[in-house]
C-alpha cells in the first residue's frame, strides 16, 4: 500500500538528525522506522500520533496550557460574560483537544514502531519528540487507505515454549529415500495394521517441517487476522482454556488445519512427509527409537489425561528434531487415506489418493491408550469436517 508523506524528512536540528526512511502501512498496523545520527544521544524517543488533524504549530503540551488558562480567565469573569463568549471557550476547548495528541512512549534504543490502532480510510499524523523537546522538523502524514484483506503471518513471534526450540521454528528434512510403511519382521512385538502394507521405499524431495504441533497461541493469530475461523470450544476443546496458549490447538477440522498453514504460507505435510520426518530412515518403530513407549518419552495412554505444551518430551524427539511426533495430538496430514494406497503408490513424492471420504489422521494422542498408536506408521483416519479434542496439526513446505 502506498503512503503520502508530506513535509520535508531528514532536516537536521542542532546536532541531531532522525529522519522518517520509510512508512508502510498493512493491515496489521502502520510502520514507522527512523534513523538517529550515531554522534547524539538518545535519552529520550516519543512518538506522537494525531488522528485526522495535523498538529497544531504551537504543540500538543502548549495547546492544553493554553486553553486551561482561558478557561480560568473565563471563570473568573463569569458574571460579567456573554453566552456567547462561553460558546466560543467551548469552540476554542473542542479545537484545542481535536489537535491533542496522544503520546506514544517508546525506549531510546527504539528505532521503528508498529501503530495497529489504526482504522482503513483515516488520516495520521505522526512526530518524534527526542530528548523531550527536540521534534523533527516535517511531520508524517499517513493516508491508510483502503485495505485490501491480506494475512499477515506472525508465527516466529508468538511466546517461546519451554523447554525446546521456539515456537515456529522448523526442521529440514532432506531430500532421499527411506521406508514408509509396516513390516512385521522388522516390527517387534508390535504388530503392523494391515493398512500399514507394504513397507515400501519412498523418495522425498527436501522439506520442511514444523518442530512443534501448531500451538493455541499461534492459532488465535490466524484467527484475529480473520484467516481462521475459530476452533470448537466444547467440552474438552482448549481454544478458550486460560493457561494453555502453549498446548496444540485441538478441535480443528480439516479445513481450518489447511487455512491455517496457508495463512502461514505454508502447507500440511503429506503423509510420506509426516512420517519421514518421525522416523527417519532407519525403519525405527517411535520417534526416538525401538525402545518402547512410556510417560517419559511421550504424552500418551493417559499419562496425563490432557494436553501438555507442545515439546515438553525433548526424550522423544524425532531424528530430524521435529517434537511429539508421538502423542500430545494426532495431526492432520494432506493425504486422503485409502487403506490400500501403500500397494499402489508412486516412488516418489506421494500425495495419496486421487480422491476419498476421510483424511489421515498422525502419530496418536494423549488419550491413546495403546502404545502401538503412536508408532511412527500407525495411521488413523477422520472425517474432514472431524473437531475432536486430541487432534491437531502442524505446517511444512517444500525446501526452495
Ligand atoms: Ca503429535
Ligand atoms: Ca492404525
Amino acid at each position: 500500500m502506498l503512503l503520502l508523506c508530506l513535509g520535508n524528512p531528514g532536516e537536521t536540528l542542532a546536532a541531531l538528525e532522525v529522519v522518517i526512511t520509510s512508512a508502510e502501512s498493512t493491515d496489521a498496523g502502520i510502520q514507522l522506522a527512523w534513523t538517529v545520527d550515531s554522534a547524539v544521544t538518545v535519552s529520550t524517543i516519543a512518538l506522537e500520533k494525531s488522528v485526522g488533524e495535523p498538529f497544531v504549530p504551537v504543540g500538543t503540551t502548549v495547546s492544553l496550557i493554553l486553553l486551561v488558562v482561558v478557561s480560568l480567565i473565563f471563570f473568573s469573569l463569569s458574571r460579567k460574560t456573554s453566552k456567547t463568549a462561553y460558546v466560543g471557550l467551548i469552540l476554542f476547548g473542542i479545537v484545542t483537544l481535536a489537535y491533542a495528541a496522544e503520546v506514544i512512549p517508546l525506549s531510546p534504543s527504539d528505532r521503528d514502531y508498529t501503530d495497529a490502532a489504526v482504522q482503513t480510510g483515516q488520516t495520521y499524523y505522526y512526530r518524534m519528540n527526542v530528548n523531550n523537546g527536540t521534534y523533527i522538523s516535517s511531520q508524517v502524514s499517513v493516508v491508510y487507505g483502503a485495505a485490501t484483506p491480506t494475512s499477515t503471518p506472525t508465527v516466529a513471534a508468538t511466546p517461546t515454549p519451554t523447554p525446546g526450540q521456539p515456537v515456529g521454528d522448523e526442521v529440514l528434512v532432506p531430500a532421499g529415500e527411506f521406508q514408509m510403511g509396516c513390516d512385521d519382521a522388522q516390527n517387534g512385538q508390535w504388530s503392523c495394521d494391515s493398512d500399514e502394507f507394504p513397507v515400501h521405499a519412498v523418495l522425498l524431495d527436501a522439506f520442511y517441517i514444523d518442530a512443534y504441533e501448531v500451538t493455541v497461541a499461534q492459532y488465535k493469530t490466524c484467527v484475529t487476522a480473520g484467516s481462521c475461523a475459530a476452533a470448537n470450544t466444547v467440552g474438552t476443546c482448549i481454544y478458550n482454556a486460560s493457561g494453555k496458549e502453549q498446548h496444540p490447538i485441538n478441535c480443528v477440522d480439516y479445513n481450518q488445519a489447511t487455512a491455517y498453514c496457508a495463512w502461514a504460507g505454508k502447507r500440511l505435510p503429506t503423509e510420506a512427509e509426516w512420517e519421514k520426518a518421525a522416523r527417519g530412515t532407519d525403519q525405527r518403530w517411535f520417534p526416538w527409537g525401538n525402545t518402547d513407549p512410556d510417560c517419559t518419552y511421550a504424552n500418551a495412554s493417559y499419562c496425563v489425561d490432557a494436553t501438555l505444551p507442545v515439546g515438553s518430551y525433548p526424550k522423544g524427539v524425532s531424528p530430524y528434531g521435529a517434537n511429539d511426533m508421538a502423542g500430545n495430538v494426532w495431526e492432520w496430514v494432506s493425504d486422503w487415506y485409502g487403506s490400500g494406497y501403500y500397494a499402489q503408490s508412486p516412488y516418489q513424492n506421494p500425495t495419496g489418493p486421487a480422491s476419498g471420504s476421510y483424511r489421515v489422521n498422525r502419530g496418536g494422542g494423549w488419550d491413546s491408550d495403546v502404545a502401538r498408536y503412536v508408532r511412527a506408521a500407525n495411521r488413523l483416519n477422520g472425517t474432514p469436517s472431524d473437531q475432536d479434542d486430541s487432534l491437531g496439526f502442524r505446517c511444512g513446505r517444500s525446501a526452495p
